[in-house]
Order: C-alpha cells, then sequence, then structure tokens
C-alpha cells in the first residue's frame, strides 16, 4: 500500500543503540551505563517524561553526517512499510542551544533525504518545527534563522509540551513562515484542549493539524476539521505510550471518520513509542479496522500531503 508519512520527527527516530554509538563517537557523556539501562527509561507516563528523554538523547546529534545518518536509516525503515512521500520535521531550537549551525543540521538533513530519494525512491522534504515551551523569542530567531533557506523546506510546525503553549502565542512567527512561502501545520489537541485546534486554524493557518485527537471533544470543531477539509496526522501507538489513551480502542477515529473528518496514521517518534508507520497501522487492523479503511488512510496520507499535484497523481 503506498502511503505517505506526515507526522514524523527525525529526532524521534534516534533509536538508542545509534543514540549509544553516537554517543561513543562524539565523545558525549550519557548519564546511563549501557543498552539496558537506557532502554529502562522508556515508560512514560504522559508527554512531558517522554519529552524529557527526547531532549537529553538529542545531545549526541552533533555532526552533518550523524543527520544523514539519521536520515538514511529512518528512511530505509520508511521503504520498508510502504511510504513513498514523507514530511518529516525536525527541532532547529534544541540543535542551536546544543551549540550547532542550522546550516550544518540541514545539510546532514538534505544530504539523508537525496541519498534516500535516488535509493529508495522516497519523496518528501522538512519541516520546520517551534518547540512551543522554549521563549517566543527563540522561534522568532530561529525562523530569522531559517529565511534564506527558505526554497530547502516544505513547512513550519508546532511541537513539544502543548498544555499551556496555546497557538497564540506563535501568531506572529507563522505569519512569517507563511511569508516565506511555507506550508502550516501543527500539534494541537494532543495533550491540549479543542479549543488549540481552534486557534491553530483561524490563528496560525495550519493546514493540518497534528494528532487532533481532542477536537473531538468539540462537536463544533471536529464538523469544522470535516467542511473546511483538514486532515489529522493521527499516531496511535504514540497516543498509546505517551497515555492520551490507556487502550487503542479509546482512540475516536471511527468517530472522526463518521464525522467525514479525513484520517492519516503516522509513527510520530517511532524509536521510543514501539514501532514504525507500518506497526502503527497494524495496530489499528489489530483492533478491527478493515483492509479498505486502512487503504483509506494511506490514500489520505497522500491527498493531504505537499507533494506536486503530478506526484500526488504518481502514487494514487
Ligand atoms: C512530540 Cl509526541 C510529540 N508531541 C509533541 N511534540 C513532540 N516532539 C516530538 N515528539
Ligand atoms: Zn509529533
Amino acid at each position: 500500500m503506498p502511503k505517505a508519512e506526515l507526522h514524523l520527527h527525525i529526532e524521534g527516530t534516534l533509536e538508542p543503540e545509534l543514540a549509544l554509538d553516537l554517543a561513543r563517537r562524539n565523545g558525549v557523556q550519557l548519564p546511563w551505563n549501557g543498552l539496558d539501562e537506557l532502554r529502562a527509561q522508556y515508560r512514560f507516563e504522559n508527554l512531558q517524561s517522554f519529552l524529557n528523554l527526547y531532549y537529553q538523547l538529542m545531545a549526541v546529534l552533533r555532526t552533518a553526517d550523524d543527520f544523514r545518518d539519521l536520515m538514511l536509516a529512518y528512511l530505509e525503515r520508511a521503504h520498508a512499510d510502504g511510504v513513498r512521500h514523507a514530511e518529516i520535521f525536525f527541532d532547529p531550537q534544541v540543535h542551536l542551544d546544543n551549540g550547532l549551525d542550522f546550516d550544518m543540521v540541514m545539510a546532514g538533513l538534505l544530504e539523508g533525504l537525496a541519498i534516500g530519494e535516488e535509493r529508495y525512491g522516497i519523496s518528501g522534504g522538512l519541516i520546520l518545527s517551534i518547540v512551543r515551551d522554549k521563549p517566543v523569542e527563540s522561534a522568532r530567531s530561529m525562523i530569522d534563522l531559517a529565511e534564506h533557506r527558505a526554497g530547502d523546506l516544505i513547512g513550519v510546525g508546532l511541537d513539544s509540551a502543548e498544555v499551556g503553549y496555546p497557538p497564540s502565542l506563535f501568531e506572529e512567527c507563522f505569519a512569517h513562515a507563511r511569508a516565506m512561502g511555507l506550508h502550516c501545520v501543527a500539534h494541537a489537541g494532543e495533550e491540549g484542549p479543542a479549543d488549540y485546534v481552534t486557534q491553530a486554524l483561524d490563528l496560525l493557518h495550519a493546514e493540518r493539524i497534528d494528532h487532533g485527537i481532542h477536537a473531538i471533544d468539540s462537536p463544533e470543531v471536529t464538523a469544522r476539521l470535516a467542511r473546511e477539509g483538514i486532515a489529522l496526522t493521527v499516531c496511535p501507538l504514540s497516543n498509546r505510550r505517551l497515555q492520551v489513551v490507556d487502550d487503542l480502542r479509546e482512540l475516536p477515529i471511527r468517530r472522526f471518520l463518521d464525522q467525514g473528518v479525513a484520517v492519516t496514521v503516522n509513527s510520530d517518534d517511532p524509536a521510543y513509542f514501539g514501532g514504525y508507520i507500518g506497526a502503527n497501522y497494524q495496530a489499528l487492523a489489530d483492533i478491527g479496522f478493515g483492509a479498505d479503511e486502512l487503504a483509506g488512510f494511506a490514500e489520505n496520507s497522500i491527498k493531504h500531503s505537499f507533494a506536486a499535484e503530478e506526484r500526488k497523481r504518481q502514487l494514487l
């Protein structure tokens, strides 16, 4: 089944083995001794407890080669799962705070993407993601830095700790990114309320909503998503591991479908949540979604991607 991955954080594909290899290669000290001790950290109560580990491990990424290798390892797995197009988040503010150069990070990721396109035929690109629990000024200066690379980016996104960091904080940043010609998406309604989904649409002009699970709490917001053709990039294994739901059967996917909301299936941070995109589709098959429904999610992923129309026709 040809599919697109629309919600994937490249730093969330950093497998613990690779993290330890890179720590050694780069002389970065981590607080854990060996793989078993590191692996014991992968139990999460909520989004924040995951983010703590995710940001800590990002410190091992130091060189353009690291970013290239990370990208290639992801694309190899994505190819095995039938991904033909991938729109990939990265968190420049964290790398800048770690002392890295913006263009160096971009160069490594783009080299990986170019090799992946040649090797696996996967199209796609990068989405600059704003880390919403850092100061707004940090987001502003990151976007300024990105301006001269707008042609090498497909969009801007909004991620990290959601509650207490509403989309409204980033209205200006998104306006600037839009003026740079970037597509706009935002994480909303993962742990935050349906009103954050409304803010993402009204103030950030988001073209897709990442997660969006809590939109279901508002009939008005759900109806609006359907009416305006705004797709949700749902990440089932992420939602379970971060305890957004206790059981995958509690995900409101079927209710979204019944109300005409376009759902896509994605992996978010597969190295942390127990599986890549194929495992996320499989998890939905395991709770009773049929082959035709899964094919519908895959079709939605291509339709709601930012690929050129000609590429979409090729993939559909
Ligand atoms: C994230 Cl699962 C999730 N939610 C919000 N921000 C993120 N960044 C990386 N993974
Ligand atoms: Zn995410």
